[in-house]
């Protein structure tokens, strides 16, 4: 991938930075690279980028269709750097959203330096999986595709073997690793073996630096996450989450304020509960993740709003960050 590639989202001050460091000769075997995330949705992809960098800036859930925006996870090795990009699980959209989430994993794939095709290898391959792997064929040109088949914990060897061979039947990988990002099998092996397939380049970014996005983002993430966890079916697919306010208060106390928006009124009475109690559970989950976080205290009052199909409005799509020009 081209420095000057949009999906670098580093700040051009960095990018500019290490685009005047030549590879000195301490450098002639540091590798570094874009590694894109593809799978259906609830494969472990995003389970994964947090295991990958031993902590959380990712949400998950049991539900498909959580991640909405593509999310660098920055892994840094004494010998490599290898840029994780989280996208959303590839599935038929059915709305403006869902056509924005497919966009950002197909988007992700010609930045990439090699693609990890996540499978759930406790399923046999979906339709889903044989499109995924249609699009690769005809996307990945030169790239690597290294399938990563996760959840070997859910299955025995039998099955193991005969599912794989199902999925080596759609798409001949230039790798196939096993791993369980949940309980974290698997997965130095999976950045070990990913090193050498990724070019000998300088780091793109600070050694220190873990994601692209900001704390104020994740935070929103952490209430829908919440949301997502406490309701069930469709309701968490109608909600976006707007971090209104963000403040440092003292040393060990910020304030957040933030709404979720859903699209109906008999929605907005779910996430809201009896006497408010639903919004006041889901208020205690994110507010312990955003603690973890910041690890500060944090206070924070969430809000409920109705927009009515916010997920087909173009102009709502792109306050809430699900448009392209984000
Ligand atoms: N048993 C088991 N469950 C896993 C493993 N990895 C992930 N999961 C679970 O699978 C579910 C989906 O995980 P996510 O990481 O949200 O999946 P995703 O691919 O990011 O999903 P989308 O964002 O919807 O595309 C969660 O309930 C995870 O806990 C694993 O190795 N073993
Ligand atoms: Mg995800």
């Amino acid at each position: 991938m081209t420095q000057e590639s949009p999906a670098v989202e580093a700040p051009a001050a960095e990018i500019a930075q290490s685009a005047a460091q030549p590879a000195s000769l301490t450098d002639h075997d540091h590798h570094a690279g874009f590694v894109a995330i593809i799978g259906r949705p609830n494969v472990g992809k995003s389970t994964l980028l947090n295991a990958l960098l031993g902590q959380k800036i990712a949400i998950t859930a049991s539900k498909p269709q959580t991640t909405r925006n593509r999310l660098l996870g920055i892994l840094t090795l004494p010998q490599a750097q290898i840029v994780f990009v989280d996208t959303p699980g590839i599935h038929r959209p059915r709305h403006k959203l869902g056509e924005y989430m497919v966009d950002q994993a197909v988007m992700a794939l010609p930045d990439a330096d090699v693609i990890l095709w996540l499978v759930d290898i406790s399923e046999p391959p979906f339709a889903e999986d044989e499109q995924i792997a249609s699009l690769l064929i005809q996307k990945a040109e030169a790239r690597p595709v290294v399938i990563g088949c996760n959840k070997i914990d859910l299955v025995d060897k039998a099955t193991l073997q005969k599912r794989q061979a199902m999925f080596t039947a759609l798409i001949k990988p230039a790798l196939m690793l096993e791993l369980a990002a949940a309980t974290g099998q698997g997965v130095d092996n999976l950045a070990a073996s990913l090193q050498p397939l990724l070019p000998l380049s300088p780091a793109y970014y600070p050694a220190d630096q873990v994601t692209d996005v900001q704390e104020r983002f994740i935070a929103a993430e952490l209430v829908r996450e919440a949301v997502i966890h406490h309701l069930r079916e469709e309701v968490p697919h109608a909600v976006a989450v707007v971090v209104e306010e963000f403040k440092t208060r003292g040393p060990d106390m910020t304030y957040i304020s933030a709404t979720v928006y859903v699209e109906r009124e008999s929605q907005k009475a779910i996430v809201l509960g009896q006497g408010g109690r639903m919004l006041k559970q889901i208020g205690q989950q994110a507010r312990v993740g955003i603690e973890e976080m910041l690890e500060t205290k944090v206070y924070l009052e969430l809000w409920v709003k109705v927009v009515p199909h916010w997920r087909r409005d173009l102009a709502y799509l792109r306050r809430f960050g699900y448009a392209a020009d984000r």
